[in-house]
C-alpha cells in the first residue's frame, strides 16, 4: 500500500459521547496518526513513498435526515456541531503526523460539508496545504446516497473544496461500486478513488470474496482508466491489498475530465446549466413577501401547507426554489432552518437546488447551513463595501455555494445602464481576481424594477436592465445574468392578465439579449407569441422606451381588456375552432380542460386511434417544440404542455389496445424501452412506446433514471430484440454512451436507438456508435 489509514473512524466526539469519553477525541486522533506515521517509516523507501491518511468518518448521526418519524423538521446534529468537533478531530490527525485528510463513507453530503469546512478552518489557521480526499458510500440498489444524492449531485455539492479526490468505498463490492465509480469519474476534474468491500457480504454478514477475485473486479475498472486510487473496505486482508496492488501496478492511471466552464448546482440531483436549458425558472413563490398567502402560512406556523406551496412551484416547472423568510415579524433564521429541514425531507422538493434569498447574512449563513446540495445565496454586494462583500463572498465559497450579486454599491442601488454595468464589472474582477470565485458561478442581478409607474425617471429601466444583460454575457466571461421578474410589472398590480403579459414581452427579449434565469411564478407564464398584439404593441413601447406616451397608452389599454369574470368566458372561443386546432390550442396552452371530449371527437374522425397521436397531437406537440425552440415559450409551459398530452394519451390507450387485440398472434418483435439514468423526462419515449405497441411490437419499459446495469441485466433477462435509449438533458448522452459501452462489454449486438431532444445524428454517429 502506497497510503494507508488511520483508525480513527469514529474518533469525534459525536461517536464518542455513546461511550462517555469525548474528552478524548483529540488524544485519540493524535495517537492513530502516530501509529500509522510510525508504520509508514518502517516501511518507506526512497522509490517507495507511504502517505498516512488521516480519517474523518461520518459520525453516527445525520445531519439532512430526522431520526424522528413524525417530525422531519427535527435533526439530531447540526452543521455548527459537526464543524466544532471535526475541526478537533483534525487538528489531531494533523499534529499526529497525517500526510492528507480523508473524509470518508460520506453518507450524508451535509455531514461532508461540515468536515470539509472544518478541516479547511484548521488548514487556514495553521496556513497548511495539504491534499483532501472525500469518499462517499452508496448504500443500496438505488445507487444513492443514504441521504438521496446521486453520484453525480454528490460530486456537485463538495467540489468547492479543492480535493485531490473523489470517490466511494464499503457498503458494496467492487461489481456493484464500478457503475457507480464510472458516474464520478465521468464528471469529476479531481482524481478518482475507490475502495470497495471484498464483495457483498453473506447472510451471516461475513465477506467471502478472496484477494482473487476482487482483484480482477478491480482490474476491471483499472482496466478501463476509471481509476486512480484503490483500496480495500470491509472484509478485506492485507492479502487483498497486494493482490489490488499487483493487478493496479500493471494499468494507466485514469486522467481526470478537463474543467468546464459550467455552473453545476445540486439539490437531490445535479442540474448543470447548459445553453440548451434557454431560461431557467426559479420559483418565487415560497417568499413571505413576495406572495401575501406564504407569509400567512409562516406566521401561522403552518409548515405543512408552506412545503405544499414550495411542492407545487417544482411540479410546474420551476427547476430552482427561491426561499426568503425577510419579515420584520418572523425570526428569519429560525423560519429558513425549519422551512429548509422540512423541504430536506420531500425528495420531490429537495431534487431541485435552493437559492437562499435574504438579504440578512445571518439568515442566509443559517440556510447554507442546512444544504446538503450546492444552492445560490441571493444575495451578496458591494453595498456596504469591498471588505465586506469579499469576507461574504469568501464564505459563500467555503460553504460550496453559487451567489447571485446585486448590481448595488457604496452609494446605492444602480438604476442606470452605465452604474449597472460599472457595478457588475467591478464586482466580477474582485470575484474573480481577489476571491479565486470560479466565473460561472457568479450570477449577477442587474436590478429589474417596475415600469409604467408614470415617473420619468424610470422610463428607461426595461431597456436598460435588457441592455445590461447584452453587456454582461459579452464582458464577463462565464457569468450568468437573473432577475426578480415580477418586479417589472409591479404599477400593474392586481391586473393579472397585463402583468402576465409584460412578464412574457420582457422574459423573451431578456433571455435574447443572454438572460439565464428568472425568479418567477412558475405556475403562471404567458406564451410571447400568443400576446394580443395591441397589448403587446403597447408593452413593447414601454420597455423600449419607444414612445413618450408609452405609459399612458398602455394604462388605456389595459382598461380596454375586460374583467377577469368576462375573460374567462371570452377565452373560451377557441371552443368554436375545429377539432385539430382545439387540441393544438389545449397543448399550446396547457388547457387540460376539454382534452378528453376533444381526443374523442379527433378520434371519430379519425381511421384508428394511432392516427389521432400521429396526426392532430403531434402537429400540437411540434408547435410546442417550436415556441421552445425559439424562446416563447419555457420550461414550466412545456411541462404543462406534455401533461395535456399524457391525458390525451391515456384517454385514447383503451382503443388503441381493443385495436391490437385484431392482430396476427406471430411472435412480436420485443423492444425495451429506458429513459437513462439522470434523466426523469419519458414523454417521448412513452409515445414511442405507444406508435410502436399499435406497430405490432412488444414494448419492456423500464421507465426512467434506469441505470445501465439494470438496463443490462434486463436485456437479458426479456431476450429483447432492440434496445431503445431515451432522454432530454445533455448529461444523458454521456450516460448513453456508458449504456452502449455496457452492451458491447457484455457481447450485445442487437440495434441500439437512441431518442430524445438533446440526441443528434452526429453525436450518435461520433460518441455513441463506435
Ligand atoms: N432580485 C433578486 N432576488 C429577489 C428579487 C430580485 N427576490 C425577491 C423578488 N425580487 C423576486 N420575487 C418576487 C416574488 C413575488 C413578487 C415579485 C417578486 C410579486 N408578488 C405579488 C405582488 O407583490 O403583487 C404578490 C401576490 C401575492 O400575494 O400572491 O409580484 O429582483 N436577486
Amino acid at each position: 500500500a502506497d497510503i494507508i489509514e488511520t483508525n480513527t473512524f469514529n474518533a469525534n466526539a459525536i461517536s464518542m459521547a455513546d461511550y462517555g469519553v469525548t474528552d478524548y477525541v483529540y488524544e485519540l486522533n493524535v495517537a492513530a496518526a502516530q501509529v500509522a506515521k510510525n508504520a509508514c517509516v518502517k516501511f518507506e523507501s526512497e522509490d517507495k513513498p507511504r502517505y498516512v491518511a488521516g480519517v474523518l468518518g461520518p459520525t453516527n448521526k445525520t445531519a439532512t435526515i430526522s431520526p424522528r418519524v413524525d417530525e422531519p423538521g427535527f435533526r439530531d446534529v447540526t452543521f455548527k456541531d459537526l464543524v466544532e468537533d471535526y475541526q478537533v478531530a483534525c487538528a489531531g490527525l494533523i499534529d499526529g503526523g497525517a500526510d492528507l485528510l480523508l473524509v470518508e463513507t460520506v453518507f450524508d453530503t451535509l455531514n461532508c460539508k461540515a468536515a470539509l469546512f472544518a478541516v479547511n478552518r484548521e488548514l487556514s489557521r495553521r496556513k497548511l496545504k495539504l491534499p483532501i480526499m472525500v469518499s462517499g458510500t452508496i448504500t443500496d440498489a438505488s445507487g444513492r446516497t443514504l441521504s438521496g444524492q446521486t453520484p453525480e449531485a454528490f460530486w456537485a455539492s463538495i467540489r468547492h473544496a479543492n480535493l485531490a479526490s473523489i470517490g466511494l468505498n464499503c457498503a458494496l463490492g467492487a461489481e456493484e461500486m464500478r457503475p457507480h465509480i464510472q458516474s464520478l469519474a465521468n464528471r469529476s476534474q479531481t482524481l478518482v478513488s475507490a475502495h470497495p468491500n471484498a464483495g457483498l457480504p453473506n447472510e451471516l454478514g461475513e465477506y467471502d470474496q478472496g484477494p482473487d477475485d476482487m482483484a480482477l473486479w478491480i482490474e476491471n475498472f483499472a482496466s478501463e482508466g476509471l481509476l486512480n486510487i484503490v483500496g480495500g473496505c470491509c472484509g478485506t486482508t492485507p492479502d487483498h491489498i497486494e493482490a489490488i496492488a499487483n493487478v493496479a501496478k500493471r494499468y494507466a492511471p485514469r486522467i481526470p475530465q478537463a474543467a468546464t466552464k459550467r455552473m453545476t448546482l445540486s439539490g437531490l440531483e445535479a442540474f448543470t446549466v447548459t445553453p440548451e436549458l434557454n431560461f431557467i425558472n426559479v420559483g418565487e413563490r415560497t417568499n413571505v413577501t413576495g406572495s401575501a398567502r406564504f407569509r400567512k402560512l409562516i406566521k401561522a406556523n403552518d409548515y405543512e401547507s408552506a412545503v405544499e406551496v414550495a411542492r407545487q412551484q417544482v411540479e410546474n416547472g420551476a427547476q430552482i426554489i427561491d426561499v426568503n423568510m425577510d419579515d420584520g415579524l418572523i425570526d428569519g433564521e429560525e423560519a429558513m432552518t425549519k422551512f429548509l429541514n422540512l423541504i430536506a425531507a420531500e425528495p420531490d422538493i429537495a431534487r431541485v437546488p435552493v437559492m437562499i434569498d435574504s438579504s440578512k447574512w445571518s439568515v442566509i449563513e443559517a440556510g447554507l447551513q442546512c444544504l446538503q446540495g450546492k444552492g445560490i445565496v441571493n444575495s451578496i454586494s458591494l453595498k456596504e463595501g469591498e471588505d465586506i462583500f469579499v469576507e461574504q463572498a469568501r464564505l459563500c465559497r467555503e460553504y460550496g455555494a453559487a451567489v447571485v450579486v446585486m448590481a448595488f454599491d457604496e452609494t446605492g442601488q444602480a438604476d442606470t445602464y452605465e452604474r449597472r454595468i460599472q457595478i457588475c464589472e467591478r464586482a466580477y474582477r474582485l470575484l474573480v481576481d481577489t476571491v479565486q470565485f470560479p466565473p460561472e458561478d457568479i450570477i449577477f442581478d442587474p436590478n429589474i424594477f417596475a415600469v409604467a409607474t408614470g415617473i420619468d425617471a424610470h422610463r428607461t429601466y426595461g431597456i436598460d436592465f435588457i441592455e445590461s444583460v447584452r453587456f454582461i454575457k459579452q464582458n464577463l466571461p462565464h457569468a450568468l445574468v437573473s432577475g426578480g421578474v415580477s418586479n417589472i410589472s409591479f404599477s400593474f398590480r392586481g391586473q393579472n392578465q397585463v402583468r402576465e403579459a409584460i412578464h412574457a414581452a420582457f422574459l423573451y427579449h431578456a433571455t435574447q439579449a443572454g438572460m439565464d434565469m428568472g425568479i418567477v411564478n412558475a405556475g403562471q407564464l404567458a406564451v410571447y407569441s400568443q400576446l394580443d398584439s395591441v397589448l403587446k404593441n403597447a408593452i413593447e413601447d414601454v420597455l423600449f422606451d419607444r414612445d413618450e406616451h408609452a405609459t399612458e397608452n398602455l394604462v388605456e389599454v389595459a382598461k380596454t381588456l375586460r374583467p377577469e369574470t368576462q375573460r374567462k368566458a371570452d377565452t373560451l372561443t377557441w371552443r368554436t375552432l375545429p377539432v385539430q386546432k382545439r387540441l393544438e390550442h389545449a397543448l399550446v396552452h396547457g388547457e387540460h380542460r376539454f382534452i378528453e371530449d376533444d381526443t374523442e371527437e379527433a378520434r371519430q374522425q379519425s381511421s384508428t386511434p394511432l392516427s389521432v397521436i400521429e396526426g392532430p397531437l403531434m402537429d400540437g406537440m411540434n408547435v410546442v417544440g417550436e415556441l421552445f425552440g425559439s424562446g416563447q415559450m419555457f420550461l414550466p409551459q412545456v411541462v404543462k404542455s406534455a401533461r395535456v398530452m399524457k391525458k390525451a394519451v391515456q384517454y385514447l390507450q383503451p382503443f388503441l389496445e381493443a385495436d391490437q387485440k385484431e392482430g396476427t398472434g406471430r411472435r412480436k418483435p420485443r423492444i425495451l424501452l429506458a429513459t437513462v439514468k439522470g434523466d426523469v423526462h419519458d414523454i417521448g419515449k412513452n409515445i414511442v412506446g405507444i406508435v410502436l405497441q399499435c406497430n405490432e411490437y412488444e414494448i419492456i419499459d423500464l421507465g426512467v433514471m434506469v441505470p445501465a446495469q439494470d438496463i443490462i441485466a434486463a436485456i437479458e433477462a426479456h431476450r429483447v430484440d432492440l434496445v431503445g435509449l431515451s432522454g432530454l438533458i445533455t448529461p444523458s448522452l454521456d450516460e448513453m454512451v456508458t449504456v452502449a459501452k455496457e452492451m458491447s462489454r457484455a457481447n450485445m449486438n442487437m440495434p441500439l436507438l437512441i431518442g430524445g431532444a438533446t440526441t443528434s445524428a452526429t453525436h450518435t454517429a461520433l460518441k455513441i456508435s463506435p
